[in-house]
């Protein structure tokens, strides 16, 4: 059974790529603010598990729409002869360089695909764009228009009267804010403008629903996955080696900690399908660096709320985990090195961990021990996220972090920071990993 097909299509730089980017989640549909981007028509399909969801096919805008119609109308062909002219019309002229990007908008609509036509409704109509609307209704495909708005103006009643004529259905729809629910009732409208892919629509709109609910599932696993590794993380080494090279191990052991977390976040661009380079996590500002001073408090808990979690968690925390470490290694060996701390000297919360003799061969950095570390994490992380579950794929700015408004209750702190104990001294079941995942998948939006 053949999938949905739609061609979108309009006047150069109104987001017809855009469009295309956002609704098959595909960054890697060139948008420019340039008009003339798109040169040639190119196929674009949603699939997932070798399932064509849809496809749109994103093509250049009409550069001679005047001309083109006054070529289709020679005659006043009537309605069942139109489509022909279309036709006759891609013989005749697609090996010429005037009707060079006509002919690569209109071939994928007589090839069969539905009609989506983009407007900027934050400018006024003019009469250039009813040639447009007249040629598509040469082709006879079903068809609707979307509104956008790239600028600031609202000419939506304008434009509405005029589609109105040439369109029976018209939806607004901004592809860079455009949300899942957006996304959903575009396809909604999509059903209304071509029956003949009413039930592959329906279906699409099932699996895209099923596919958005696995992909917060497996973010929340890789959260939580990610956050218990670095929690209990710790390195073994020759003491040899590390003989009063103390900085060195320590810089290896924050290193290794901050490449789980960049993994993390690969793993959560590739869940989205965001491949794009654009949104690489810059380095700079300061605040992006997982052990950084910003990060802390931005990311980090009050001093008061780890106070407050650490006498209302039964489960050890603070100092009594410094103590525990602390003594377990007095017997093994002698403490060495200073401890590290987060980037500010005077800010840090708690020192992340020591260097400690194991044996005669062996020194051992880690686990972190900083209550705080496993919240700077977990915020993060959610940041990150939320940040690109809400992020078009048509938006190419640089993603950044930012902090998390709603701050969580203290019961459920309270609750984070006792997994986290947990995990740091790899005392989790199966039944708390999964617990804390869901936790996690509520933060999810
Ligand atoms: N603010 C805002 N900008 C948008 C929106 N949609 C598109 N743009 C911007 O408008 C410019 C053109 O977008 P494209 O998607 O490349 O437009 P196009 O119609 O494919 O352009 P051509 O391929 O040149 O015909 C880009 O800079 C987009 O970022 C929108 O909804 N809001
Ligand atoms: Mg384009």
């Amino acid at each position: 059974m053949s999938h949905p097909k739609f061609v979108v299509v309009g006047h150069p730089n109104k987001g017809k790529s855009s469009i295309v980017s956002t609704l098959t989640l595909d960054d890697s549909v060139a948008i420019s603010n340039r008009p003339g981007t798109t040169t040639k028509a190119r196929s674009f399909k949603l699939i997932k598990s070798g399932k064509i969801f849809y496809e749109l096919i994103d093509t250049p805008g009409f550069q001679r729409p005047r001309k083109l119609l006054n070529i289709l109308k020679k005659g006043e062909p009537t309605a069942s002869e139109r489509p022909k002219r279309v036709e006759q019309f891609l013989k005749d002229y697609s090996n010429l360089e005037e009707f060079k990007d006509e002919c690569e908008l209109l071939r994928p609509i007589m090839d069969g695909g539905g009609i989506i036509y983009v407007v900027d409704a934050s400018k006024p109509y003019s009469p250039e764009f009813e040639q447009e609307m007249e040629i598509l209704r040469f082709c006879g495909q079903p068809s609707m228009a979307i509104l956008n708005y790239i600028g600031d103006g609202d000419y939506t009643k304008e434009w509405d009267s005029i589609l109105g004529q040439y369109f029976r259905i018209i939806k607004p729809f901004n592809p860079l804010k455009a949300t899942f629910k957006d996304h959903i009732d575009l396809l909604e409208a999509l059903i209304h403008t071509a029956p003949q892919w009413k039930e592959e629509l329906k279906e699409a709109i099932e699996l895209l629903k099923e596919y958005h609910k696995e992909q917060k599932e497996l973010i929340a696993q890789k959260i939580t996955d990610s956050i218990k590794e670095a929690l209990s993380y710790k390195i073994t080494k020759s003491s040899l080696l590390f003989k009063n090279r103390e900085d060195a191990l320590k810089e290896e052991f924050k290193r290794d900690l901050e490449e789980i977390e960049e993994r993390l976040f690969d793993d959560i661009k590739t869940i989205l399908n965001f491949k794009n380079s654009a949104f690489e996590m810059p380095k700079e500002p300061i605040e992006y660096k997982l052990f950084s001073k910003e990060s802390q408090e931005i990311f980090g808990l009050s001093k008061e709320k780890l106070l407050l979690i650490s006498t209302l968690t039964s489960a050890t925390a603070g100092g009594l985990i410094d103590l525990a470490v602390g003594g377990h290694s007095f017997f093994l060996g002698t403490i060495i090195g200073g401890a590290i701390g987060f980037a500010g000297a005077n800010y840090g919360y708690g020192e992340l961990s020591k260097i400690r003799f194991i044996s005669n061969e062996k020194v051992e950095i880690g686990p972190v021990k900083d209550n705080n570390f496993g919240f700077i994490l977990l915020n993060r992380a959610i940041s990150f996220a939320n940040k690109l579950l809400n992020s078009s794929h048509a938006n190419r700015d640089i993603k950044q972090l930012s902090a998390i408004n709603d701050e969580l209750p203290i019961q459920t702190l309270k609750k984070f920071a006792s997994y986290h104990n947990k995990f740091r001294e790899n005392k989790a079941k199966d039944e708390d990993v999964e617990k804390y995942k869901n936790m996690i998948l509520d933060e999810l939006r």
